[in-house]
């Protein structure tokens, strides 16, 4: 069975939510040397993920039942309508500025990748927040696969636009929905690709068969059902960004201190329980990623613009 040993930047149990804290007792009561482990952080193995660690971890029907994806909606309950997302055949095409080019259907990714759990916590631009156990690989490891060419230094994706999409009928958007980061952000090793959740398949409703995860950032960088990924020298322009660059920009990092134009984005509600708990910078991940951001061209960025 597979075993590996988990990042330091993956949630603890205790950090999870104060709420986790006080729950986390009857969890350590209960699983005995299995939930102290956890929470010493020592190496989860594989199976793990037939159990979600700890209380922090947003019920998976508050997650599959709340979602963003344009595609099929405005609104937040497009579950249903995205059921007719038609996932096989799929591949994903992984071109531009690389020396190995590669289309790849989720079965043989799969294969190829060091799958593993992650349990990430995901941070909406409109201030609700959830914490998923995703299965899935580092993007990394797909990137060292392709081998960027010397003057790739972005990354573009490309979501489905099929058909069963009632939403891409519609003129105000400009589908695909499309997203970018760095080729150095894309090396972080917290940037994700997600195949699966909560033990099982990635839901449609979530990004089947396979999405981005960017945990630092706000959530619509994280970009579902992909079919393309593409390497350029220069910024992507984003589905968000093309609508509305003063509130939805390219860099989009998770903030407190900078506010929506239109709401604060000092808080943020837990799907599941509606409890409101205090933002944090990089959605608490900058131990590891504040790094990305320091010196180069971004010392001239002002907050605004690396947060919004
Ligand atoms: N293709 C596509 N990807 C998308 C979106 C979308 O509308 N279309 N919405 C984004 C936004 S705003 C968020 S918050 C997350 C929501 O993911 P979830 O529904 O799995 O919680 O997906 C992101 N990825
Ligand atoms: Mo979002």
């Amino acid at each position: 069975m597979l075993i590996r040993i988990p990042r330091a930047w993956e949630i603890a149990e205790h950090r999870a939510t104060p709420e986790a804290v006080v729950r986390r007792r009857g969890t350590l009561g209960r699983r005995g040397l299995i939930g102290g482990g956890l929470a010493l952080g020592l190496a989860a193995p594989a199976h793990a993920r037939d159990y979600p660690p700890g209380r922090g971890v947003t019920p998976k029907s508050a997650v599959t039942s709340y979602n963003n994806f344009y595609e099929f909606g405005e609104d937040k309950d497009i579950a249903d309508a995205a059921q007719a997302l038609k996932t096989t055949p799929w591949t994903l095409s992984i071109d531009g500025l690389v020396d190995h080019p590669l289309t790849l259907d989720p079965d043989q990714l799969a294969k190829m990748m060091p799958v593993e759990q992650r349990t990430l916590r995901h941070r909406c631009v409109e201030a609700w927040a959830m914490t998923v156990p995703w299965t899935g690989f580092p993007l990394a490891a797909l990137v060292a696969k392709v081998s960027p060419k010397p003057q790739a230094r972005y990354l573009r994706f490309t979501s489905a636009e099929q058909e069963s999409m009632p939403g891409i009928s519609s003129p105000l958007y400009p589908w695909p929905y499309r997203e970018g980061v760095t080729l150095a952000e894309a090396t972080n090793d917290l940037a994700f690709l997600a195949t699966g959740m909560y033990g099982g398949p990635l839901m449609k409703q979530d990004g089947a068969p396979i999405r981005l995860l960017l945990p630092w950032k706000y959530g619509f960088k994280s970009a579902k059902s992909l079919t393309r990924i593409t390497f350029t020298d220069r910024q992507p322009e984003t589905f968000w960004q093309s609508l509305g660059p003063n509130e939805y920009g390219f860099w989009a990092n998770v903030n407190p201190d900078v506010p929506h134009p239109r709401w604060t984005q000092s808080s943020e509600r837990l799907l599941g329980s509606d409890e409101r708990v205090p933002t944090q910078i990089f959605n608490g991940y900058g131990e590891w990623v504040a790094g990305l951001y320091k010196g180069g061209a971004f010392a001239q960025m002002s907050p605004q613009v690396l947060f919004r």
